[in-house]
């Protein structure tokens, strides 16, 4: 089975890498504005410095109706217009939404009614030093699981994952999985992506109130939404301090998309929680939100598209 990677980013082309150094057969789709100029050598620059070239099939939209498995690493923002190009996809391909943030599987299941329809988490590290070239930063856990039942029969495709990636594991519950990603990402990311800092910064007295502030508000309202099977308070807060401390020299996605005048996850992280906060007052979330996207405002919509 061949791999199709959407989404030509740091973690897409990282997968690749990893996937491809594994002997798996990898394409990566690509966009309008790579047609002509695509350099179809990807360099990986591994955890231990080494410089690896990968060599992957360019694919187009017009290939949609051979795409046998597709990964798709774009952001939250792009997934439904890339996934639009791609309408002659086999109604019995999956596809495998790994952007941070939720709000946008709903729309792919309306646009792909029939296809098996999972979502994956990742929490490997990646860097984009610039196009073709990208560092592996950190190994991390992957999780894939089912958004519907046309999925629930695709569980050994975390096999060659794991073989690749080190950890893959599936989850009948990915929801949950994709949940306590967002809680993290809704602490750290806009924090980061205002005071423009790493991630380790965030450690420093200076922020220790409105982290504390911004965490309590993520929790209540997940840990709301999770029901019974919501984590503990500390266990919410160990877990964000290991992830900070795991990235602390890294800038967050958010950070870097502010810092490049890209549009943002916004909407689908600290939205996420602003829109499902019901009653509960969430001050520190939403003046992060206003700030992000006062901020990006000067994005252009036109390097919306990878
Ligand atoms: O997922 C991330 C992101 O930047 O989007 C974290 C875990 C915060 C690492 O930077």
């Amino acid at each position: 089975m061949e791999w199709t990677i959407l989404g030509a980013g740091a973690l897409g082309c990282v997968m690749t890498g990893l996937l491809r150094q594994r002997g798996e057969s990898v394409a990566l789709m690509l966009s309008e504005r790579h047609r002509g100029h695509f350099h179809p050598s990807l360099e990986l620059i591994t955890l231990t410095g080494a410089h690896q070239l990968i060599q992957s099939r360019p694919r187009f939209p017009e290939h949609a109706r051979t795409v046998e498995c597709l990964l798709v690493f774009t952001k939250a923002y792009q997934v439904v217009d890339a996934l639009k190009e791609l309408r002659h996809l086999p109604a019995s391909t999956p596809i495998i939404l790994l952007h941070n943030g939720l709000g946008v599987a709903e729309k792919v299941q309306a646009l792909f009614p029939n296809n098996p329809l999972l979502a994956g988490v990742s929490s490997h590290g990646a860097i984009k030093e610039r196009d073709w070239l990208v560092r592996h930063t950190g190994k991390g856990e992957t999780w894939l699981g089912p958004l519907n039942d046309a999925a629930k029969t695709w569980s050994h495709l975390v096999k060659p994952l794991e073989k690749a990636l080190g950890h893959a594991e599936w989850s009948d519950d990915i929801a949950l999985h994709q949940r306590r990603k967002l809680a993290i990402n809704a602490v750290i990311n806009p924090l980061t992506a205002c005071n423009n800092i790493t991630n380790g910064q965030l450690l420093e007295p200076r922020f220790a109130d409105v982290l504390e502030q911004l965490s309590e508000e993520v929790y209540q309202v997940m840990s709301r939404l999770d029901g019974d099977k919501a984590e503990t308070q500390d266990a919410f807060r160990r877990r964000l301090q290991q992830v900070i401390e795991l990235t602390s020299s890294n800038h967050s996605s958010m950070h870097q998309d502010l810092a490049h005048g890209r549009p943002t996850e916004n909407e689908y992280i600290s939205g996420y929680i602003l829109a499902n906060a019901g009653n509960q007052p969430v001050p520190v979330c939403s003046q992060l939100y206003q700030e992000i996207e006062r901020k990006s405002g000067t994005a252009k919509p036109a390097q919306r598209m990878q």
